[in-house]
């Protein structure tokens, strides 16, 4: 039996102070532990025991304090239950079926708690509504916390990977995944807002400029579309720049695949990007406000605020200027409009009637109108050494005019975006860690699917395989390192899926690029194709709609409509008109058409290059930057299609847990040995109930084992290095250690007289 406390080794004292203050922690205030008999005896006669005491008070009196202000805080505008608790982590659910965990996360979305754990996973269900919850104070609260000691946030998530990056000094990525409109951009926000405040920028620009960041990408790359007001239009890499310490330092974006063709077209409902209309109000309504609408009102508010983006960030207003004026010819460009006019000699040409559009258009970019009217309405061929010059029918002048306005656009938003990461890292080249966040375009069906909505889907196939093979595979392999033989979760592999899309040279990436070599190929002969070739239970041609075919992603049966593909996929810019836009006096216009952008297309020829290609290098491009770092998952639920705050609609959020394999996840958290716990740490933290306090045991197998069957466990697994428990072993010999230690202090107290 225990004599006195100065018998007691370390960890031991620590682990009653520890529950102690657990059975404290519901009471008012910590003034009642500090009175209890036993910690009054022990403050005189244990000066380790009583220095760990007042860390731990002290710690407890400041999570006290902030619960009890943010409790205040939030009463004063919403209810919101703010108190951690066991349910926060679907892990801890006694029932574990579809139905509870749905009735589970409805309740909480019905008291406004938007955010779950799946063990180290977070859920975040989009709230369609304004939270307090991101104030400085909430990120004050999350900083460097327990996961349990608060309710499950962003934050949270931010602040593990922050720290940790410091801790381990190892890059960490955060994967933010969910399907169009489910919260992911937001999401992304939120965590850059963390970081930026754990990364204490000791400049205030530096801060101010990294805020900025995602504004001005988003107004260049997010649109309206049916799913989602800003739906983004391209992925996004952000990587946070740390020193050594964690001081923020800088950022750098990388984007994915800009949906280009929305600059010439839109599909019913939708809308150009946002940044066009940011620029028509802010730039042709400079009188009166009053008579213009509410939108236009807002979209000049945002106009100045873009205006306020570029100048924090450090564009020149020459720059910003030149911006400008290639957006506004891109809109103007849009309004050329073509007619035939056949001579006798030729039947097959186009010429502008009115030439406003034209001339505005070139006088925007700085070249010559007849030149560009040239450039589109004819093309140049070279043949046996001599130039001719060709007509363009309308269509095809039609097809060169939109050609251009996506060439420019393009290449802008990349200019941008480099920009920007030479504005953000001027001190470039310390060594430093790094946080990346990424947020790419989810998942996507609508009644009509074209090319774009191929690439995005396939991006989001690619992510999910990174999270099964992280979650399930990676758990499995270390098993059986460890020599352990575990029952595995069956979870569904998109392994075939993506080998259809990607695999060389009979994938269907492959297949298209080989299909738009041909210039005869058509609509036709590509579907031909893809059915002769893609034989397996993920692509089937239905029979009744033409021209179409369907895919079996992860996240869902999807109907292609292959219009365009081919157009689409080959992305050609004439010549013609390259050689016209370098004549421009434009800086940033000669720029964009002269030299290379970035070192892939240095590397590669950009003009031959198709975009299915570009596209899988891109994609092996952001892999090889997530694998260096940890991931954090981030899995973003859409809890109903109406936007509607408070309205759950259990069956797509079941659906969405289906596919995104949350079920299998907590199965693989829980049926799998979610804690494990090397032989000597195990022997160390739990010998007491095997032990006698004083007898120090050694941390070999053999005393693991006696604990264990002490203990009456059963279902463990004992690795080569590790002890493998289930989440709930974990529970019961706590429940049991603390059991223990309660009687032994009570009987300790007792005895010696502490009780009075
Ligand atoms: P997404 O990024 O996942 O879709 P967003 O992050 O743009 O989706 O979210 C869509 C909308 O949901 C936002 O514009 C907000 O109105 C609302 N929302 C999301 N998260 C929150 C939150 N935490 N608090 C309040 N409102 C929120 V896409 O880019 O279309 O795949 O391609
Ligand atoms: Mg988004």
């Amino acid at each position: 039996t225990l004599r006195h406390p100065e018998h007691w080794c370390r960890s031991f004292s620590h682990f009653i102070a520890q529950c102690l203050i657990k059975d404290f922690e519901t009471r008012p205030s910590v003034t009642h532990l500090l009175e209890h008999p036993f910690i009054k005896q022990a403050h005189g006669k244990d000066t380790s025991l009583r220095q760990q005491l007042s860390v731990l008070i002290r710690e407890q009196q400041d999570v006290g304090n902030r619960i009890k202000t943010r409790h205040e805080r939030i009463n004063t505008r919403k209810t919101l239950i703010i108190e951690s608790c066991p349910d926060d982590d679907l892990v801890n659910l006694e029932v574990l079926d579809e139905e509870t965990i749905i009735a589970h996360l409805q309740r909480r979305y019905q008291e406004l708690q938007i955010y779950t754990y799946v063990g180290d996973i977070l859920i975040a269900l989009n709230p369609f509504q304004t939270l307090n919850i991101y104030s400085p104070q909430f990120s004050k609260l999350y900083h460097g916390m327990k996961r349990s000691t608060n309710p499950p946030h962003i934050f949270a998530t931010a602040d593990a990977a922050y720290q940790s990056m410091v801790t381990l000094s190892k890059d960490q990525c955060i994967i933010i995944s969910g399907e169009s409109g489910a919260g992911k951009t937001e999401s992304a926000h939120l965590i850059v807002q963390h970081l930026t405040f754990l990364g204490k920028a000791n400049n205030r620009t530096l801060r101010e400029k990294i805020l900025q960041v995602n504004p001005l990408v988003e107004a260049f790359g997010n649109a309206c579309t049916a799913i989602n007001d800003n739906s983004s239009r391209f992925g996004k890499y952000l990587e946070m720049k740390f020193t050594p310490t964690g001081a923020v330092m800088g950022a750098k974006i990388s984007e994915y695949l800009l949906e280009k063709s929305r600059v010439i077209k839109q599909a019913t409902g939708e809308k150009n990007f946002h940044i066009f209309y940011y620029i028509y109000a802010g730039l042709y309504h400079q009188d009166n406000l009053k008579k213009y609408s509410e939108s236009v009102k807002l979209y000049k508010e945002q106009f100045d605020a873009i205006q306020d983006c570029f100048r924090i960030i450090g564009f020149t207003e020459e720059e910003v200027n030149s911006v400008y004026r290639i957006l506004s010819a891109i809109l103007n460009t849009g309004n050329i409009e073509f007619t035939s006019t056949s001579s006798q000699h030729q039947s097959d040409k186009s010429e502008v009637p009115d030439s406003e559009a034209l001339d505005n258009a070139a006088a925007l970019l700085s070249i010559g109108s007849e030149e560009l009217q040239e450039a589109l309405t004819s093309h140049c061929v070279v043949t046996r050494g001599e130039t001719i010059i060709r007509t363009n029918t309308v269509d095809k002048a039609t097809d060169v005019r939109d050609a251009m306005s996506k060439a420019l656009y393009g290449r802008l938003f990349s200019w941008i975006v480099n920009r920007i990461n030479a504005l953000m890292c001027s001190d470039g080249q310390i060594i430093g860690m790094n946080v990346g966040i990424l947020d790419i375009f989810g998942f996507e069906n609508f009644k009509k699917n074209s090319f774009e909505q191929l690439c995005i889907n396939i991006a989001n196939e690619q992510i999910q395989f990174y999270f099964n093979q992280h979650i399930f595979a990676l758990e499995q392999i270390e098993y059986q390192s460890e020599g352990v033989d575990a029952s595995l979760v069956e979870y569904e592999d998109n392994r075939p899926i993506l080998d259809m899309f990607l695999q060389k040279p009979m994938g269907l990436l492959s297949l298209l690029d080989e299909e738009s070599r041909f210039p005869q190929a058509t609509d036709q002969t590509l579907v031909d194709k893809f059915q002769d070739n893609l034989r397996n239970k993920y692509f089937w041609t239905p029979k009744r709609v033409e021209l179409c075919f369907g895919i079996q992603h992860y996240a869902g049966k999807v109907l292609y409509n292959v219009g365009g593909f081919l157009e689409k996929n080959r992305d050609t810019l004439p010549a013609d008109i390259v050689v016209v836009l370098r004549t421009s006096e434009n800086k940033l216009l000669q720029q964009l058409f002269s030299s290379p952008l970035t070192k892939t297309e240095e590397t590669t020829n950009m003009r031959r290059q198709t975009v299915a290609s570009y596209f899988r290098y891109s994609l092996m491009d952001l892999l090889s930057k997530m694998v260096v770092g940890t991931p954090h998952f981030v899995r973003c639920i859409k809890p109903n299609d109406d936007r509607q705050a408070l309205r759950f609609n259990k069956e797509r959020v079941m659906v969405q847990l289906r596919y995104t394999g949350i079920l299998e996840t907590v199965s693989i958290r829980r049926q799998g040995y979610s804690h494990r716990i090397l032989i000597e740490e195990f022997v160390n933290r739990y010998y007491y109930l095997a032990f006698r306090a004083h007898q120090m045991p050694e941390g070999s197998r053999e005393n693991a084992i006696i604990i264990l069957q002490k203990a009456k466990l059963d279902n463990w697994v004992l690795g080569k290095t590790k002890v493998f428990l289930k989440y709930y072993h974990v529970e019961q010999l706590n429940l049991m250690l603390r059991e223990v230690i309660a009687r032994v202090v009570l009987m300790q107290a007792y005895t010696k007289g502490w009780l009075g």
